[in-house]
């Protein structure tokens, strides 16, 4: 991998104008200011778009746009491959999504640590891939390796014991902590600091309400507890732990990484790393993703709009989850569909909940249906199920696949999560389909 990214690092150090296109996640927003501030230190013109997915249409747009050369991050390895006819242009693609065996474009640098048996899954994220990119054009770099990590949290690579990283993200961890630039620390964070208390213990602790009342604490979100209240906290739910399930207990902790001076000096505003994750991740989810990029780039960023980012993303998620619990679905014998009234970028997390509180009926695959800002006349399509249908031999991702595509859409995704876009007036066929598939399938297994 290591010998594509250097291809790729001479081809942007020749470049005159680069577009970064990227994706509106924390992984893809944080690889587009990772690489927009090195092309900016190397003095090379740039200019970023973020969109929600590429596909062959923008693919095209965007290959045709003004630029000696383009980079897509955090998607691109499938689509470019549609394309073997670009010769005009350098293409620079980042990814670190699995993919199918088939001929990679020649016409493009393909960054994917998957052709190296490199887990991009766990071990690296497009990210981590900008951030080494970014050291070989000046080793100086190595200061972005906060954003770097906080692509990784983004995409859940945090998988070691006590919520380390593994592979070449550790390796980023370690060098940036030789530098001075980060510092490791593990903390009691049983769950996100927005969650609250009651909610973050419900998976150690089974009467978690009870429980607080017993210790004195009362509910409020985690990072508002008081040092004092967090040693109380953490000291009754380790003893709670030990004594009942010995196995949780390393899910009580979580490794963090202080950001102790870069050269974005904004960065240094969050408390750590996972707290730039949050922030990134709000931006996008909320459509102010160009607000983060510039003033993360232009050291702007203030401590007030980190957290009314926060605040505003996590007040539309609970105004949807309202709306979910209030609202008659679609209901099929394998399938509960809801059409709701939020954005195609919450509508997946929100089903997640959602289903994972049982406000959505576990025994059917959660559907969440929200107009398409990105293609109009479109609808997106959000799909989320529990593993029981995984150990059916039920793929989410590569049903939703063939039923998209047979309706004059897009889709796919992983296992036990999936997305799509189809035309609005194929919603009902998409749900009938959807439907017969898991029946079918049900029925051939037993
Ligand atoms: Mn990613």
């Amino acid at each position: 991998m290591f010998k594509e990214i250097f291809d790729a690092t001479s081809t942007i150090a020749n470049a005159r104008n680069v577009l970064i296109v990227s994706h509106f996640d924390a992984d893809g927003l944080a690889s587009a200011i990772i690489l927009a501030s090195a092309l900016r230190k190397a003095k090379i013109q740039y200019n970023i778009k973020i969109v929600d997915q590429l596909d062959d249409d923008n693919f095209k747009q965007f290959i045709n746009e003004p630029y000696d050369t383009i980079i897509f991050s955090d998607f691109g390895s499938l689509v470019s491959r549609n394309h073997s006819d670009i010769i005009e242009k350098n293409i620079i693609i980042i990814d670190h999504h699995e993919l199918p065996q088939k001929e990679q474009n020649p016409f493009v640098i393909e960054v994917n640590p998957h052709k190296h048996n490199i887990d991009g899954g766990v071990e690296i994220s497009a990210s981590g891939i900008a951030y080494f990119i970014a050291t070989y054009l000046n080793p100086q770099n190595v200061s972005l390796a906060p954003l770097a990590l906080a692509g990784a949290y983004g995409d859940q690579q945090d998988i070691s014991k006590y919520g380390d990283f593994v592979g070449l993200n550790k390796r980023i961890a370690e060098e940036a902590t030789r530098f001075g630039i980060i510092s490791p620390i593990t903390d009691f964070q049983p769950a996100a600091p927005s969650t609250k208390v009651s909610s973050a213990i419900r998976d150690f602790i089974d009467n978690s309400e009870d429980f607080l009342e017993s210790i004195k604490i009362t509910d409020k979100p985690l990072k508002d507890l008081t040092q004092e209240e967090k040693t109380t906290l953490a000291l009754n739910v380790m003893k709670h732990t030990l004594k009942n399930n010995i196995l949780d207990f390393e899910k009580l902790f979580k490794t963090d990484y202080i950001i102790n001076s870069t050269a974005l000096s904004s960065l240094t505003q969050f408390k750590t790393v996972r707290e730039l994750t949050a922030y990134l991740n709000a931006s996008g989810k909320t459509y102010t993703e160009y607000i983060a990029i510039n003033s993360i780039l232009n050291n702007t960023l203030d401590r007030n709009t980190i957290d009314k980012t926060i605040f505003e993303y996590s007040k539309t998620l609970s105004i949807t989850l309202q709306k979910i619990q209030q609202r008659k679905p679609i209901k099929k014998k394998w399938v509960t569909a809801y059409e709701i009234d939020t954005t195609e970028r919450i509508i997946g997390t929100a089903i997640t909940i959602a289903l994972k509180k049982l406000i959505i009926d576990p025994t059917t695959i959660a559907i969440g249906i929200v107009p398409s800002k990105y293609k109009p006349i479109y609808v997106k399509i959000s799909a989320r199920m529990i593993d029981e249908f995984t150990q059916k031999g039920i793929n989410i991702g590569k049903i939703l696949q063939t039923i998209t595509t047979s309706l004059s859409g897009t889709g796919g995704g992983h296992d036990v999560a999936g997305g799509g876009l189809i035309p609005k007036e194929k919603t009902q066929a998409f749900i009938e389909q959807l439907n017969n598939t898991i029946q079918t399938f049900l029925k051939n297994t037993n």
